[in-house]
């Protein structure tokens, strides 16, 4: 599968010259000043990574290397015309910059196939873990575990060359993504079956192989699992788990290093946590209303009640988006396509209708509109997959496509140590004209 590896190589090295002569030609050129409450609200809008894989537009939403999400679920390989495109080809596009044609995917299919064993002692690894901890603390135990696998750092020890650094990073990437649907499965089948687990089906597709790990062997969890796959993937550079990968990847951490960190960040709250928080909240109104088919008023009632308490209404809002998340609309045309009438996807809906005028109405949330996870806890739940403290390992899984597509292209730049400054209060006080 060298293929793959030559094709990336060929296109991406013409970018490292384009990289050195912008560095070595134009570094003094300033583009962009930074406000003090740029710094005081988490350095949003300030341009400060480079990341090729996607681009967020605070209102037309996210673009993989210029695509919008409607477009990739027209161009990008599908198995089937009725089905969704397969996230091997999204990852073929964020690393290489052109939509793959049907033998590219099923190429990295292939691949993916044959790098997917996992050893044994990373399953040890999630056993010795209590049934108690989270899953996202036993998946990223297990990836951590798996840093005894890493040729990037076999190599660094061997004192190759930097310029090959990305050559390693690649491989401990592929295999690093080839292994994950099998140790989500595994640690959804230890924390809701019994330990009664599946062993992987080579012939498959990536998501359909996770799908059928799981136990839900059934065409619309794997279509589901593939749209999942796809929107889930990339959301630009600045977010926590793409910035904290990218971070601790600068550092020459290894790509299990840098990857395990990034999915520490994904599970907070305020990140990839909230598409379990979503389906946490809607069933403690369910539980607080005694009811599972609330009014339009209930429910306006329960999310003000949220507010009053000093909480964030999970699923809404965001740092950089200022419209409707089009990850959102893309899963609401999935269940429009594909449910006719469900309880909780009725809940959702009209929280999508009720929420953004109560958060405006508090004038301080910047934007009011639904973000990807106010809608992927629903339909996980109605085909069938309820666990939700698992969600945020699948949106980990999708998540480490771009991410990982990011860190071999750092390594192939030859990005070097990110170390932005810091200074006390004081100092910005004083610079506030402030005694
Ligand atoms: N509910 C209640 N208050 C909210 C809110 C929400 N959904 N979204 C923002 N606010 C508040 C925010 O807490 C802040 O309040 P204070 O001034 O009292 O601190 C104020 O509005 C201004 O915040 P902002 O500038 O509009 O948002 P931020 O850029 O600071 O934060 C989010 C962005 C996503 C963290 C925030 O909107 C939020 O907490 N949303 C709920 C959690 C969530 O859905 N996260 C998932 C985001 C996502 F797409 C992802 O990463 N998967």
């Amino acid at each position: 599968m060298e293929y793959i590896k030559n094709k990336f190589y060929q296109k991406a090295s013409k970018c490292i010259n384009e990289y050195q002569k912008l560095k070595n030609e134009h570094g003094d050129k300033v583009i962009a000043n930074v406000t003090i409450g740029q710094v005081m609200t988490g350095m949003k809008g300030v341009p400060s990574l480079i990341t090729d894989t996607s681009k967020l537009d605070p209102n037309t939403g996210i673009r993989f290397r210029g695509y919008t999400i409607p477009e990739l679920r027209e161009k990008l390989p599908r198995l089937n015309p009725e089905g969704e495109p397969l996230p091997e080809g999204l990852f073929y596009l964020m690393l290489i910059g052109e939509i793959p044609d049907r033998d590219d995917v099923l190429n990295i299919s292939k691949d993916w196939a044959t790098r997917a064993y996992v050893p044994q002692h990373v399953f040890d690894v999630i056993d010795s873990l209590p049934l108690t901890s989270r899953p996202m603390t036993q998946f990223s135990a297990a990836i951590l575990s798996m840093a005894t696998d890493s040729i990037f750092q076999k190599a660094y020890r061997a004192g190759v060359h930097k310029k090959h650094y990305w050559d390693t990073t690649y491989e401990d990437v592929m295999n690093l993504i080839a292994r994950l649907p099998r140790i989500a499965a595994y640690i959804y089948r230890r924390n809701f079956h019994n330990n009664h687990h599946i062993e992987p089906d080579p012939r498959l597709d990536w998501a359909g192989n996770l799908a059928h790990m799981m136990g839900h062997d059934t065409e619309e969890v794997k279509r589901l699992l593939r749209l999942y796959m796809v929107v889930h993937a990339d959301h630009e550079g600045g977010n926590v788990s793409a910035h904290t990968t990218h971070l601790v990847g600068s550092a020459l951490s290894n790509p299990y290093y840098a990857y395990a960190a990034g999915m520490l960040g994904l599970a907070g709250p305020l990140h990839g946590y909230a598409n379990q928080e979503v389906i946490n909240w809607i069933f403690d109104m369910i539980q607080e209303l005694d009811n599972d088919n609330p009014s339009e008023e209930d429910i306006v009632a329960y999310t003000k009640k949220t507010l009053s308490e000093g909480r964030v209404i999970p699923g809404y809002g965001h740092a950089v988006l200022r419209q409707t998340d089009p990850r959102f609309t893309a899963q609401q045309e999935f269940a429009k396509k594909y449910i006719k009438d469900d309880k909780l996807i009725n809940i959702v809906n009209t929280l999508h209708r009720v929420v953004p005028p109560i958060l405006e109405a508090t004038g301080k949330v910047k934007n009011p509109w639904p973000n990807v996870d106010a809608y992927s806890g629903s339909l996980l739940y109605y085909y069938g997959v309820k666990e939700h403290s698992f969600y945020t390992v699948l949106f980990g899984v999708s998540r480490a496509l771009g991410v990982l597509a990011s860190l071999v292209m750092d390594r192939l730049y030859g990005l070097p140590i990110e170390r932005p400054s810091s200074f006390p209060l004081k100092w910005y006080h004083e610079k506030a004209g402030e005694k």
